[in-house]
């Protein structure tokens, strides 16, 4: 339950935090299709509870497994993963079952109610019987305390229990029969290991009709926040599928942010503590810690830092190492603040403009020419691994994939201006970080490659984007 289900020559996934289904519909057939995109992690698919000014954490408080959320509807969603998968984009389901919601808490986006204080939710339904009792999380070096109490009030379910088994089994099933390549399990760091072994042993094939693989399974990313220290550890989920891997977040941000030397890049991989390659989902930033939630925040960087967010996202597509995120977000100053609506509770629809950037409050880091143009690298080198390494001793590297790409950064307060090896074949070639190839020419910086594969690299310190990037699609 490690493999992506990618369609093959893709890559990268997109997580479109708390798009509507018809918008992710249509994104797939006119964006992330044509631009080589591989998936989409979308937003909770079940009911939530409905929660006064509608924070965006609203979706993390279930009240049923029926399809029904301010994203759309059962109906809508199983268009858009046909919709998806016919243009070859993979959709993977943010899925929350450690727990229902909170006290106080009881009307749900698709019409359920629920008394969360009797923990009754009729809409699937569960009772007191399917709960853990009531405690508090309180003690992380307690795997007990961690696993069986409530985190942030939020009623905690017992998974060992068969009733709530069946129930989770049967939503997951929903899901992959209607067509999904995957799942994001909530909290799982919050759930027995056995629990989730038992669970993950009875989920369904992929459907073949959506053009699966037979005996395909789903991908399964566990998010789990091991930053260290902690007595529960990643490693308990690793035999069972990828993670969430925290610590790529928290150490590219502290390198892009100066606090370390981009010439340590170089191993870049399990030597920094990450879990191995095809158990490690990563990312710059996730919906959490670009706003403080979670854990691990200090150093992650934002589409508010965006020199810097650019660099680390060219680096983490240009690296071979793990499964990328890109985190496609709505803009915002409070952290508790829901997306853009348009009369306070539905959810408005991204506006785009001509140059592909988005506006109407959503970012749309993905659709950053910077950002989808370094998906595009990632497909063009392919197994390519890292050959041709360079340092200037300090923050200045380049690096190539194999012959097929070529990548070099500039986080020093001075000029990079050198001659540097790309591994490339003899020929010009546009810099896709700058611009865009059209025909035979390029809007951005030229590159030309001499037939000893040097090229003359320049990258000012004061430049738009730290980073120059070409590959063999790229070639004018
Ligand atoms: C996670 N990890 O396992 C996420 O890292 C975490 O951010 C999620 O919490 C959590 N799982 C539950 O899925 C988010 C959000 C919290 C929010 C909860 C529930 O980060 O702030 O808690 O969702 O919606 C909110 C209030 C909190 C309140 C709670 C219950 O912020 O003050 O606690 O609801 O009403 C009384
Ligand atoms: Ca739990």
């Amino acid at each position: 339950q490690f493999a992506t289900n990618y369609a093959s020559g893709r890559n990268g996934m997109v997580h479109l935090f708390e798009w509507k289904w018809d918008d992710i519909a249509a994104e797939c057939e006119n964006f992330l299709g044509p631009y080589g995109y591989a998936g989409v992690q979308v937003s909770p698919v079940n009911e939530n509870a409905v929660i006064g000014a509608r924070p965006w954490w609203e979706r993390y408080q279930p009240i049923s497994y029926k399809l029904t959320t301010r994203s759309g509807n059962e109906a809508q969603f199983a268009s858009m993963v046909s919709r998806c998968n016919a243009v070859g984009v993979r959709i993977y389901v943010d899925v929350v079952f450690n727990h229902m919601s909170a006290d106080g808490n009881s009307y749900g986006t698709g019409g359920s109610t629920a008394d969360p204080s009797s923990k009754s939710f009729p809409g699937v339904p569960f009772s007191s019987l399917d709960f853990n009792p009531t405690c508090a999380i309180t003690n992380y070096n307690d795997p007990t305390n961690v696993r069986n109490c409530e985190l942030v009030g939020l009623r905690d379910l017992n998974q060992g229990n068969s009733w709530v088994q069946d129930k989770i089994v049967d939503f997951l099933n929903h899901l992959t029969n209607l067509g999904v390549a995957g799942f994001r399990v909530d909290a799982a760091k919050h759930m027995w290991p056995g629990d989730l072994a038992v669970i993950y042993g009875r989920l369904n094939n992929l459907n073949t009709a959506h053009g699966f693989s037979s005996g395909a399974k789903p991908y399964i990313f566990q998010e789990v926040i091991d930053l260290g220290g902690e007595s529960i550890s990643k490693s308990e989920y690793t035999g069972m599928g990828a993670v969430t891997e925290f610590r790529h977040s928290d150490s590219i941000g502290k390198v892009f942010r100066g606090k370390d030397q981009l010439r340590y890049l170089t191993n870049w991989g399990t030597a920094w503590g990450f879990a191995a390659s095809d158990r490690s989902l990563i990312f710059v930033d996730n919906h959490d810690n670009q706003r403080g939630h979670g854990a691990g925040g200090a150093d992650v960087l934002t589409y508010k830092v965006a020199k810097q967010y650019k660099m680390a996202s060219a680096f983490m597509l240009a690296h071979p190492f793990g499964t990328p995120r890109v985190m496609s977000s709505f803009a915002f100053d409070d952290t508790d603040q829901g997306p853009p609506t348009t009369d306070g509770h539905n959810i408005a629809s991204p506006v785009f403009n001509s140059d592909l950037s988005c506006s109407g409050g959503w970012v749309c880091e993905h659709r950053w020419r910077q950002i989808y143009n370094m998906v595009a690298f990632r497909n063009a080198v392919g197994d390519d691994q890292v050959s041709n390494w360079w340092d200037n001793g300090s923050n200045q590297i380049s690096f190539s994939r194999g012959s097929r790409g070529f990548v070099a950064f500039n986080n020093d307060n001075y000029d990079l201006n050198s001659s540097l090896q790309t591994g490339l074949p003899a020929g010009s070639y546009c810099d896709v970080i700058s611009g865009l190839k059209s025909g035979s020419s390029c809007t951005g910086k030229t590159i030309v490659v001499g037939s000893d594969g040097r090229a003359n690299i320049n990258i000012a310190s004061n430049a738009d984007d730290g980073v120059v990037a070409i590959h063999v699609n790229a070639k004018l």
